[in-house]
């Protein structure tokens, strides 16, 4: 239990952080727990698999990625402890697979909308949306790339050094300039951390001003995600809660000093309507984001049957 609630906390903390990184931490966690689980009555294996499934899932509330992760790497329907340990096993094991296996067919896929010379623009850190940039790039593609800070974290500062890494030429903007650069992009390039049944992107906080900016300049816009980052429960009218971080992130109290009434506000994550999204990239296709019923019925149907 013990490396289970280590993996929480750091993804609570966000040593572990982005939609995709924080699926297969909880899968890989989950996965170790059942191995190592003690115990021959079946009660007691699903009392401690469930949960050790909520906490995984209550450390950050915005990602679906998470609970769809926790939910297809801990399928069983066995009776026994050894059967349903088996089949965790497997389903985790599969989980993860899936999941690079999944980048790399974004990258594939997503390239293909990227031409020699073309010039994007990216927010926050996306390993999907990465993984298209440096699939074109890996076939001779001349691309360019401005990357946003993304405060307060400054998740930014990964992507730039992911991109020089790959010999991508990378210039960071900060936040506020997005607006005056668009000008100078063909297209943006964004992750998810869940979308809506009515193909509205939830992704890292200033990624709806990413879409205006776009919209206004007629530049593409493009969000790479894996299936399992689509919401089966906003089909039954869920909403997606919108993270509210500590406000230390953006101003310690220290600083704050002589304005003790100053309130900070710190969501880390906003929607994106589908009026302002060209295309979802995914590992089964390039959907316009009107189809996100279609990948949520065809992909998640197991959620589906859950809550139907
Ligand atoms: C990260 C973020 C990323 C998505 C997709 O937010 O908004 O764009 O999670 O990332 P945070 P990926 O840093 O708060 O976790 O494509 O890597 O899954």
């Amino acid at each position: 239990m013990q490396q289970l609630l280590d993996t929480a906390e750091k993804i609570r903390t966000m040593e572990i952080r982005g939609a995709g990184r924080i699926a297969a931490a909880a899968a890989r966690a989950l996965r170790d727990y059942v191995e190592m689980l003690e115990t021959s009555s079946f009660e007691e294996f699903v009392a401690k698999v469930e949960k050790a499934k909520s906490i995984l899932i209550e450390t950050r509330p915005t990602a679906v990625s998470l609970p769809n992760a926790v939910m297809l790497a801990g399928s069983y329907d066995a009776e026994t402890v050894e059967k349903a340990r088996s089949q965790i096993l497997d389903s985790a094991t599969e989980f993860i697979q899936n999941a690079d296996n999944a980048l790399d067919n974004i990258g594939e896929i997503g390239a293909k909308r990227l031409r020699d010379g073309d010039t994007v623009m990216t927010h926050c850190n996306s390993h999907a949306a990465l993984a298209i940039i440096k699939t074109a790039h890996k076939q001779g593609k001349r691309i360019k790339v401005y990357a946003t800070e993304s405060r307060p974290r400054r998740q930014g500062f990964i992507t730039i050094k992911e991109l020089s890494d790959a010999g991508i030429d990378t210039t960071l903007i900060v936040d506020s300039a997005v607006r005056y650069t668009m000008k100078n992009v063909d297209t943006v390039i964004v992750g998810a951390d869940s979308i809506t049944v009515n193909g509205a992107l939830v992704n890292k906080i200033g990624t709806s001003q990413l879409a205006l900016a776009a919209h206004e300049a007629r530049v593409n816009f493009i969000s790479a995600a894996e299936t399992y980052k689509f919401s089966p429960s906003t089909l039954f009218g869920d909403l997606v809660e919108i993270e509210e971080r500590d406000p230390e992130e953006v101003i310690s109290k220290d600083k704050l000093g002589d304005m003790p009434d100053v309130k900070i506000s710190n969501p880390a994550f906003d929607v994106t309507p589908s009026e302002y999204i060209d295309l979802i990239v995914t590992e089964a296709g390039a959907f316009p984001p009107q189809m996100a019923y279609v990948i949520i019925k065809e992909h998640l149907g197991w959620e589906l049957e859950k809550m139907g």
